[in-house]
């Protein structure tokens, strides 16, 4: 039976590359029908009225959440799952100890056997995207097949999807193959395939976020930080944000912390009342694409068009600006309702739950109402604090780069690394207790280098080397800093109280890289000889203990690190451990 192509479109036409490999997915996954996405409201729409008539989607309370949606997963798809998520270099040694690794024949051969036949019944989506803005010469386009239209609906906010990407394609000459299907959803057939060497991707079984909108960790950090390796630039797992100072200059900062360690909060910071005229600007909230310019200076786009942000904790204290976006025009996943429809999640400090994630009467004997990792898809747009030059194709210029965890002890507030040397072993040595956003033990802690250890396509060796190389080439590099916003007390209380006073830490960054702010020497890095505390209920011992090195737990850490580096071999760059021994002898002395 021939399938059915919808839209009379010249889509197909524009790109002969494109409808080849699509030609090449029908007779293997053998849709009932073909969908090329053009990118358009009428499109989103449709696709959402025919998610709420099959019961997949449904429509939140329009009077408090207009153009609100909810969908449920299926219980066992919500979270990413790193034990079923490969890279298939041809090298086992390319793809490194941090990866899962397999040979590219056998995977290839593994997952054409589970997408034979997958979509009879279903359509299959044609999405052509371009990561970071259209006319950006640092962006990059794939295209994603899949034969989920609740994917599609996320993709078309997350990317920018349709026509114009296409456009793109054709013009670039190259894209990013991504195949996904749901499959049946079965955990025992669910594997997330890279192959970097090919610049594709195969995803099967899951429709969750990370696993199955594969512009975002598949392309925008696995295959792009290969590409960004041949290429000569970055592609970190880290939020964009500018802060204008009182007297009207704006600096832009990038930090990368593990995922659900608060990276969108960060990035739509509100300044606390003790700063007056200090504003915020969010250029992204989880991924960055760094490039060296001509200037010697780094500068970075946000590859995304939307936020896939945690919802449990959005309130207006943790987060205004969020908690303002998400009311209107928001698809959110796996969050719990109230008895009106609205959706409900802890952390909300209103209203009280009816049904839980799963759509059940809700009975806290269950646990939480709506799920740890719950989700808001958002265009980035909604953002009352979107940056102005959130779209610049050249992008923005950056004055710092931040790396951090989520650590009861150890990593003090903040501290600054020597040079660019010591900030790419800082940033190798970062370490993280687990959160909800992955299948697995919450709680744990775990080396995280750079934040990206889920998310690197290759040996994380070649890819500090890679880092260093990318520092010889800036005359004006970055200053580099570590921060935990997470310390806390014997008693197990945060000793620091996050949010909107971050900001008092990320100024005195500024004053630093302005050669305005002292700083204390430590074996570690550099600390603040003092931090702007005025109307902060934080005692001066909490503030001690904040900026304080441990010598006897730091020779545990160095230790620790030391025995992390050590499984990368031959790959590891000297330097690093240079470096680490020379905040061993600081630590000795
Ligand atoms: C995310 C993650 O969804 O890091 O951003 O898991
Ligand atoms: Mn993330």
């Amino acid at each position: 039976m021939a399938t059915a192509v919808h839209m009379m479109s010249p889509l197909p036409e524009l790109s002969r590359d494109v409808a080849e490999w699509v030609n090449s997915v029908r007779e293997l996954t053998q849709p009932r029908a073909i969908h090329w996405c053009e990118g358009t409201e009428a499109e989103a729409h449709g696709l959402t009225d025919q998610l709420l008539r099959a019961g997949e989607l449904t429509t939140l309370n329009p009077q408090y959440f207009p153009g609100c949606h909810l969908a449920r997963s299926a219980p066992n798809d919500v979270a990413r799952v790193e034990h079923l998520t490969y890279i298939c270099t041809r090298s086992q040694q390319d793809a490194g100890p941090n990866n899962h690794w397999m040979e590219p024949q056998a995977a290839h051969t593994k997952m054409r056997e589970l997408f034979r036949g997958c979509m009879r019944e279903r359509t299959l989506y044609v999405i052509p995207y371009c990561m970071g803005p259209i006319d950006s010469p640092l962006s990059r386009c794939g295209v994603e097949l899949t034969d989920s239209p609740y994917v599609v609906l996320n993709m078309l906010i997350m990317t920018r999807a349709g026509r114009a990407a296409l456009e793109r394609i054709v013009h670039d000459g190259t894209f990013v193959r991504g195949l996904h299907s749901t499959g049946e959803l079965d955990p025992e057939r669910r594997f997330i395939m890279h192959f970097p060497e090919e610049l594709a991707i195969d995803s099967f079984g899951s429709g969750y976020g990370g696993n199955a909108l594969l512009g975002k960790k598949c392309h925008a950090l696995r295959i792009a930080s290969w590409q960004a390796r041949t290429e000569g630039w970055l592609a970190e797992h880290m939020l964009i944000v500018g802060l204008q100072n009182p007297k009207g200059e704006t600096h832009y900062i990038a930090c990368a912390f593990p995922s659900a360690c608060g990276k969108t909060n960060l990035a739509m910071l509100i300044p606390p009342d003790s700063m007056p005229g200090w504003r915020v600007f969010t250029v992204g909230d989880d991924i960055a694409w760094l490039h060296p310019g001509k200037d010697g200076r780094l500068w970075a786009i946000n590859p995304e068009a939307g936020y896939f942000g945690v919802v449990p904790g959005t309130n207006p204290q943790t987060n205004r600006n969020a908690y303002e976006m998400i009311r209107r025009d928001t698809l959110f996943t796996n969050v719990a309702a109230t008895a009106d429809n609205q959706p409900w999640w802890e952390g909300l400090q209103t209203g009280t739950p009816a049904l839980d994630w799963q759509g059940r009467p809700y009975d806290p004997a269950r646990g939480p109402a709506a799920h740890p990792n719950s989700r808001f898809t958002v265009a980035a747009k909604r953002n009352p604090g979107y940056s102005p030059h959130a779209e610049d194709a050249r992008g923005v210029p950056i004055t710092a780069l931040v790396f951090g965890g989520r650590r009861r002890e150890v990593a003090p507030l903040v501290y600054e690394a020597r040079d660019w040397r010591h900030g790419v072993l800082v940033g190798a040595s970062v370490a993280s207790e687990t959160t909800a956003a992955m299948v697995g033990q919450v709680g744990i802690t775990r080396r995280d280098p750079m934040a990206m250890k889920p998310f690197c396509g290759y040996n994380f060796g070649d890819y500090w080397q890679h880092w260093l190389n990318v520092g010889a080439k800036l005359t004006h590099a970055p200053r580099i800093y570590h921060v935990n916003w997470f310390r806390r007390d014997a008693q197990g209380k945060f000793l620091w109280p996050g949010f909107g006073e971050n900001l008092r830490v990320l100024s005195w960054m500024l004053d630093r890289c302005a050669g305005k702010a002292d700083a204390v020497d430590s074996p570690i890095g550099r600390l603040p000889r003092s931090l702007d505390m005025a109307g902060l209920n934080v005692s001066a011992e909490a503030l001690a203990a904040l900026l304080s090195v441990d010598g006897p737990l730091w020779r545990k850490e160095t230790s620790e690190i030391r025995a992390y580096l050590g499984q990368f071999g031959e790959r590891l760059p000297q330097e690093l451990l240079q470096e680490l021994s020379r905040t061993e002898a600081g630590l000795a002395g």
